[in-house]
């Protein structure tokens, strides 16, 4: 069998259109729109022969393949390795990397902790921080809107969630940065991402333990629910790592990537400021707009076919989530964003049972950033040219320079 970066190398299927790219260069990351709609234009399934992977970029395929977890499962990594011919780089997580039945029991758990209640319970401490660190800013003539802000938010609030004793952010965004570029191939980026590994994984490791854990916190139900047999101790830790794996990264990239939406649509904010209501709806066509996470993969677990195109078993599916959200025939005119849009069905949180367990966590952060802007900040300049940061699997900034104007 011969492999390519970590799974089998598959054939080109019959009536595939054949795509000489390389999805994973870091002027595509940057700047992905151009390819997202080419990929489009190309076919439902598109074969990349640098990978031998299958790509998906229409809405209706991108979502077939995401959300049917029977014939495209997650258990054989969500990433180009495929972890039934490959190693992991890590142990796999037991949420993200698993199928039903054994994931329904561990993701039962999640939903729990990360319930609509208790994203409220969170709420008061989430307004209360965005208010400080916005008045802090304000004082400020300008400044890196991402170490500054989208970093320095979920970084003091999620560990404070999760009830961590010690949550040193430059950890939590590096270890994010690690889980998601280790999704890609074995490129300078996930080398780059993986060199500190040995020392950050130590660091998540210990973070994860029960002792580590203050009572009241999200963390600390999962060890809760391990006293009551839901599933086991060691099990709790390693959902400890999911929230630090999947939490920091996923909503720093969220802020940035709202303000960079609102900071360039100053009639889209004013609507914003006019109806705080808004403010709901507007991080949902950030996620469609932006798609803070563009490309997660399935693994076929059988011979099937995806709009009449025949997909051998252990084909690697790149299903392209920020393409999908830019469908003009799903859309309409998805290059517009606009905060009254409402766009429901929007794959950027992702869809069926693997959907994303932290989004009421998420909506609930976004959502006091939001209003306190709304309220505090009449405008939202961009200094310069945003610096986009290439990532195997998110499209996050690396840096833009802004300016707050008081209300
Ligand atoms: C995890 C996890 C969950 C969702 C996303 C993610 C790739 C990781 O359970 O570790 O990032």
């Amino acid at each position: 069998m011969t492999m390519i970066e970590g799974h089998r190398a598959i054939a080109p299927p019959k009536g595939a259109a054949v795509w000489d790219i390389d999805p994973y260069a870091p002027e595509i990351l940057s700047n992905p729109e151009p390819y997202y709609t080419q990929l489009r234009a190309m076919g439902p399934v598109v074969f990349i022969p640098k990978y031998a992977i299958l790509a998906v970029g229409r809405y209706d395929e991108t979502k077939e393949v995401f959300s049917d977890c029977s014939r495209f499962v997650s258990s054989r990594g969500v990433g180009l390795d495929d972890f039934k011919h490959t190693r992991a780089w890590r142990p796999p997580s037991i949420i993200l990397e698993v199928d039903p039945p054994e994931h329904t029991r561990t993701r039962k758990v999640m939903i729990k902790a990360m319930s609509p209640k208790v994203a409220a319970s969170q709420r008061d401490m989430f307004v209360q921080t965005a208010e400080e660190m916005i008045d802090d800013l304000l004082n400020r003539d300008s400044f890196d809107a991402v170490s500054e802000f989208a970093e320095r938010f979920p970084t003091t609030v999620f560990p404070k969630a999760v009830g961590m004793k010690d949550g040193n952010p430059r950890h939590l965004v590096d270890y994010g940065a690690m889980v998601f570029n280790s999704l890609g191939p074995d490129n300078p980026i996930r080398q780059a991402s993986l060199e500190r590994a040995p020392e950050i994984i130590a660091w998540i490791g210990q973070a994860c333990a029960r002792e580590r854990l203050l009572p009241g916190g999200m963390g600390e139900m999962l060890y809760a629910a391990a006293d009551a047999g839901e599933i086991t101790a060691e099990e709790a830790g390693f959902l400890v790592r999911s929230f630090l794996s999947a939490g920091v990264d996923t909503t720093v990239t969220g802020i940035g990537n709202a303000l960079f939406c609102l900071g360039r649509n100053h009639d889209e904010y004013d609507q914003l400021r006019a109806d705080p209501t808004l403010s709901r709806q507007c991080f949902e066509e950030v996620l469609r707009y932006t798609s803070p996470v563009h490309s997660f993969c399935r693994t076929a677990n059988a011979d099937t076919e995806v709009a009449g195109i025949p997909i051998a078993e252990s084909s690697k599916m790149l299903c392209v989530l920020g393409s999908a959200n830019m469908d003009p025939d799903k859309w309409g005119d998805p290059e517009n964003f606009r905060v009254t849009r409402k766009p429901m069905g929007h794959l950027a949180f992702g869809v069926g049972v693997h959907g994303c367990v932290g989004q009421n966590v998420a909506r609930a952060e976004m959502d006091a950033v939001l209003r306190v802007l709304a309220r505090k900040v009449s405008r939202i300049e961009i200094i310069g040219d945003p610096v986009w940061r290439p990532n195997n699997a998110m499209h996050a900034l690396d840096r833009m320079q802004i300016r707050l104007h008081r209300a």
